[in-house]
């Protein structure tokens, strides 16, 4: 067994040597002061001053010494570590404090700058329109009912009593989809929207309450008041003793809900296949209230100085309709209507011409703001 190494003197072993601890100390002192950013920082904390850096290899060396020797190496080497690591964190504080200060300059806010130069996207003010509408009568418990926009010709016609020879039928009217070989396919573009009717008794649980707002075509060229393309708002209801009185209260809730408390309405006697009777429905103009009637000094631009503005057609279920559509007329009766969109948005806005409505021109859009 050998002897302690008691004559063993630190000095020899040279990276204790205090001109080599002192050197280490000042190179990493150095590293530290000259790192620009932390990410610099990090690897010269890694370098001179991680568990391989120069001074912790020679802090291992001191496990060899003799015990006499111990405390002195100790204390050169513990006191450069110890300055070494200060050194980092007040650099660390120092760049943390640049960095933050960095960032709240190149991500400042001028609050003051003007706000989205971006015009918004808004919805089209006909389907605002059309939901507003939806929305009085679902506000009185009725659903929502949809149906194609390409649609059977027996939904469209047929079942809603329209003979083989009603007039609508021709190419005047109707849109027809040709079929795959140019012959007769059967399907038509809706020309408005009361297939709905039908669509909704074949798939409901009767009483049926619904409104179907929804895209109808028609070979109508486009001028101030009409378009090929428009939309209409169906109404059904068919349940026990359903009567024409309850189609004027639902009719006169929907005209003093869209433009005003108040408002007269009348019915004129019209003719549709499938309703019996038919009427269209007139409400009293909500500018004028028919003071501009017979006076050539008011004029009023709304009705034309009629009194009063036609606002779609109704009536009382035809009963074939709803043999067609499976349910028994001698038990349930009903009423439906059929209001055109367009037109309701035109009185209700004061739009003069159905080009403004489907041109796209995001001057006329924007007027009714970003509602949605
Ligand atoms: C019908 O379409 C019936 N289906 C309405 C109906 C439903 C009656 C249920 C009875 C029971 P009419 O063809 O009148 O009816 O059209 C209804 C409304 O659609 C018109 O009052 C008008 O506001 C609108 N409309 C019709 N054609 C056009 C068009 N080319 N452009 C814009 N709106 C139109």
């Amino acid at each position: 067994m050998s002897a302690p190494n008691n004559s063993f003197d630190p000095v020899e072993v040279t990276p204790l040597h205090p001109d080599e601890v002192a050197r280490m100390r000042e190179e990493a002192l150095a590293a530290i002061a000259a790192a620009q950013d932390l990410a610099e920082l990090k690897e010269v904390r890694l370098a001179h001053a991680g568990d391989r850096s120069p001074l912790a290899l020679a802090n291992r060396e001191i496990g060899a010494l003799p015990p006499a020797a111990k405390a002195e190496a100790g204390k050169r080497v513990g006191g450069a570590r110890r300055d070494v690591g200060q050194a980092v964190k007040e650099r660390q504080a120092a760049l943390e404090a640049e960095r933050d200060e960095r960032v709240l300059v190149e991500e400042r806010v001028d609050v003051t700058l003007p706000w989205d130069r971006t015009p918004r996207g808004a919805r089209h003010p006909l389907t605002t329109v059309a939901e507003r509408m939806a929305d009085v009568f679902v506000g009185m418990g009725f659903e929502i009912a949809e149906g194609p926009e390409v649609e059977a010709e027996w939904f469209n016609f047929d079942a809603l009593n329209f003979q083989p020879d009603h007039p609508a039928r021709t190419m005047q009217d109707t849109f027809f989809v040709e079929g795959p070989d140019g012959g007769d396919s059967g399907v038509v573009m809706r020309t408005h929207t009361s297939p709905v009717q039908v669509r909704a008794l074949l798939s409901r649980e009767l009483p049926v309450y619904v409104v179907a707002p929804g895209k109808t075509f028609r070979t109508d060229e486009l001028d101030a008041t009409h378009s090929p393309v428009f939309h209409q708002l169906e109404g059904l209801v068919v349940d026990k003793g359903i009567t024409m009185a309850h189609l004027r209260g639902a009719i006169d809730a929907f005209v003093g809900s869209m433009f005003g408390e108040g408002l007269r309405t009348r019915f004129r006697a019209s003719y549709f296949p499938f309703t019996e009777p038919s009427a269209e429905v007139d409400m009293e103009c909500f500018v004028c209230r028919g003071a501009s009637v017979g006076d050539p000094d008011n004029p009023c631009r709304t009705c034309s100085s009629e009194g009063w503005i036609e606002i779609g057609g109704c009536g009382v279920v035809n009963p074939r309709v709803l043999v067609a559509a499976g349910v028994d007329p001698e038990v349930y009766s009903g009423w439906a209507f059929g209001l055109g969109i367009e037109r309701t948005l035109m009185f209700a806005h004061g739009v003069r011409d159905m080009h403004d409505m489907v041109e796209g021109d995001i001057r006329f859009t924007s007027a009714f703001g970003s509602e949605n």
